[in-house]
């Protein structure tokens, strides 16, 4: 399904007048990357789909006033700060003076994303308030040039990650509060409807060579843009820019941010599928059901994404945990956000949450981590399936503890086939009784202590019904069997 997305999408490009090289500022991209086959497609993405959950570090300058101006708290995400308290331009800068994480440790935050069973990271080279976490070639407003820390902070998060085999990823923001070129002449409402007509000049001569540098320089795999909605940049930028990045590097894998499809903060793409990037971007909140596009939930730990000092409002472990097995259901996935203080710490709520999730997922990762979500994805409130990816296993994750019995409609182990809950050594006794799968669990497991884990559950279920080799016209009609099955239960049509 992803691949026919792709096809109207490369096909759009290719008809597109501003790629002809004499009217667009760039070159026209070779044509093995523009004409990118759905298998092409599924094998860059593939990396991404499988690790499921990602951390989003939001860091920069906001760290330093951490929620407030003036001595008086501000409203409002605290990364924003510049444009919510409407601070000048010159007064803004002066944070960076008090920029000095004499406690970061790069090898520290990649150890706590890990153990919470990440697979990557997602940091802030640049957020909408201008400021550079690497040595810009192009800016002085970056943290190597402007601060008494002085160190390039991306450099030191790309080797940690490397060394640790977790994937860096930038955010980079399209619109730029500082930049004279971009949103700076807007104040005092910096997020405004204006237009600087100076704009494609910040475009050409100071996005771009920021990109390209942070993409030959520190080799991420993926862009993550935000900030496009603003009038000044164009569905022919958004092209544009796409193909630069895919040009620097073919397999990096760009958010849908990058053009101007989204539709909201759902984040997901009109249905018209004309626009570039990869992946949907829904911002704190989960899809209703499933997607044939490829998509991330990034979502905050608190009410914050930059480090506000007053934001206590910490969602529970067990909230965390139930939505990323929600998310991976629905096939997505998770981007978990982290905001470090100015002296470069993760705040303590957050690194004990992380660490319960890594608990959780070290019993239950088998069933999120190069899975396949998809319908039917749930049944009721409390039960999540998943399936491996050759179909032949069906995991069922229950959100709450189910008792002596799990009754399960829509997933009927094979004849002769294993249940078991995963953590849990000894197989489950299980029976059909009128078409209904019923699993027995023992006393042993009825008292909390002695679970596997807590929260969720994940029972593991050799599935007949999707028991069949991939690409086999047999597997093809016995899914139609499967979806008809389901269709009657009323589960088709929660996409
Ligand atoms: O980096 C974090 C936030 O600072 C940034 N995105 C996350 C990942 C961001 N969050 N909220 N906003 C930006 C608020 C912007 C909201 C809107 Fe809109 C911009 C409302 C109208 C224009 C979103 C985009 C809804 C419609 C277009």
């Amino acid at each position: 399904m992803k691949a026919v997305t792709r096809t109207f999408l490369f096909l759009f490009i290719m008809s597109t007048p501003f790629l002809n090289p004499s009217k667009g500022s760039s070159p026209t991209p070779p044509k093995d990357i523009i004409k990118e086959s759905p298998a092409a497609f599924d094998t860059r993405m593939e990396w991404w789909r499988d690790a499921t959950f990602g951390m989003f570090i939001h860091w920069g300058l906001y760290s330093v006033p951490a929620g407030y101006y003036h001595g008086e708290p501000v409203e409002g995400i605290g990364e924003w700060i510049m444009d919510h308290a409407a601070i000048p331009v010159a007064e803004y800068e002066e944070f960076a003076t008090e920029f000095n994480p004499a406690r970061f440790d790069a090898e520290e935050w990649v150890r706590i994303a890990k153990n919470a069973g990440m697979k990557y990271i997602v940091i802030t080279s640049k957020h909408h308030d201008g400021f550079s976490l690497w040595d810009s070639k192009v800016s002085d407003y970056d943290v190597v040039d402007s601060t008494p820390y002085g160190r390039d902070l991306l450099a030191q998060l790309r080797d940690a990650c490397e060394e640790a085999g977790i994937k860096l990823c930038f955010y980079h923001s399209i619109m730029d509060w500082h930049h004279p070129d971009a949103q700076a002449p807007h104040y005092p409402d910096y997020n405004s409807h204006k237009v600087n007509p100076e704009f494609p000049r910040y475009f050409e001569n100071y996005l771009k060579p920021q990109i390209k540098e942070l993409i030959t320089r520190y080799r991420p795999h993926v862009m993550w843009y935000d900030g496009e909605w603003i009038p000044e940049y164009t569905h022919e930028m958004g092209v544009g820019l796409y193909n630069f990045n895919r040009r620097l590097n073919p397999d990096l894998i760009i958010n849908n941010r990058i053009d101007k499809g989204r539709q909201g903060m759902k984040g997901m793409n009109s249905d018209d599928r004309q626009y570039a990037g990869d992946f949907g971007t829904p911002e704190q909140e989960i899809l209703d059901g499933t997607s044939s596009f490829d998509w991330e939930s990034c979502m905050t730990m608190n009410d914050t994404w930059g480090y506000k000092k007053d934001d206590h409002n910490w969602k529970s472990a067990e909230t965390l945990i139930h939505n990323l097995a929600d998310i991976a259901a629905k096939g997505g996935n998770y981007l978990l956000n982290v905001g470090p203080t100015a002296e470069g710490l993760i705040p303590e709520p957050s690194v004990e949450r992380l660490a319960e999730m890594g608990a959780w997922l070290r019993v239950n990762g088998e069933a999120i981590y190069a899975t396949e979500g998809g319908q039917p994805y749930h049944e009721g409130d409390s039960i999540r399936y998943i399936r491996s990816k050759d179909s032949a296993t069906t995991y069922a994750i229950t959100l709450e503890w189910p008792g002596s019995t799990l009754s399960l409609e829509h997933v009927h182990p094979r004849a002769g086939g294993q249940v078991n809950l995963l953590g849990h050594d000894k197989p489950l006794a299980w029976e059909l009784q009128a078409g209904t799968t019923v699993i027995h669990l023992p006393p042993e497991l009825q008292a909390p202590g002695n679970r596997p884990c807590q929260y969720a559950w994940t029972f593991r279920i050799d599935d007949r019904r999707h028991a069949v080799v991939r690409g086999d016209l047999e597997e093809v009609r016995l899914e139609l069997v499967a979806l008809a099955d389901v269709d009657e239960a009323g589960l088709v049509g929660n996409a």
